[in-house]
């Protein structure tokens, strides 16, 4: 998840003189609202982030390193980072694209096999059964 700032203006007034206001403008600033198990920062928390912590397994890394699996912050991959990923899993929005979300279930395959079987069984049979002769 992320938000943007397209812009906002700050006004300042130095020393406590009136005379010596002035503004300036900063523009375009963006800030990533982080999502606890969103350890890539897509938005959403899926295998991606099970496989950086699964990779990283038992070692240690730069404190806090998400993308390398700690999002517990103790410099070391185990079970309460795992455990972030998974108590916040399909949390978030799958990115577009997202070759996770598009592969079918196994039972959608074994379904559709058991379909084809019946609709190539049915089809094999003599004209007479259908016919009920
Ligand atoms: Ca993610
Ligand atoms: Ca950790």
């Amino acid at each position: 998840m992320r938000a943007d700032i397209r812009s906002f203006d700050i006004t300042f007034i130095s020393g406590g003189n009136s005379g010596a206001t002035g503004a300036f403008f900063i523009d375009d600033i963006s800030a990533a609202v982080l999502l606890a198990g969103d350890l890539n920062h897509d938005g959403f928390v899926g295998i991606d982030d099970l496989n950086i912590v699964l990779s990283h397994w038992n070692q240690t890394v730069l404190t806090g390193d998400t993308l390398r699996g700690d999002p517990t912050g103790d410099g070391f991959v185990g079970i309460d980072d795992l455990n972030a990923v998974l108590g916040n899993w399909n949390v978030g929005t799958p990115p577009l694209g997202d070759a996770s979300t598009n592969i079918p279930e196994p039972t959608s395959f074994v379904c559709l096999g058991l379909a084809s079987a019946i609709v190539y069984y049915i089809s094999a049979l003599p004209r007479r059964v259908h016919a009920g002769v």
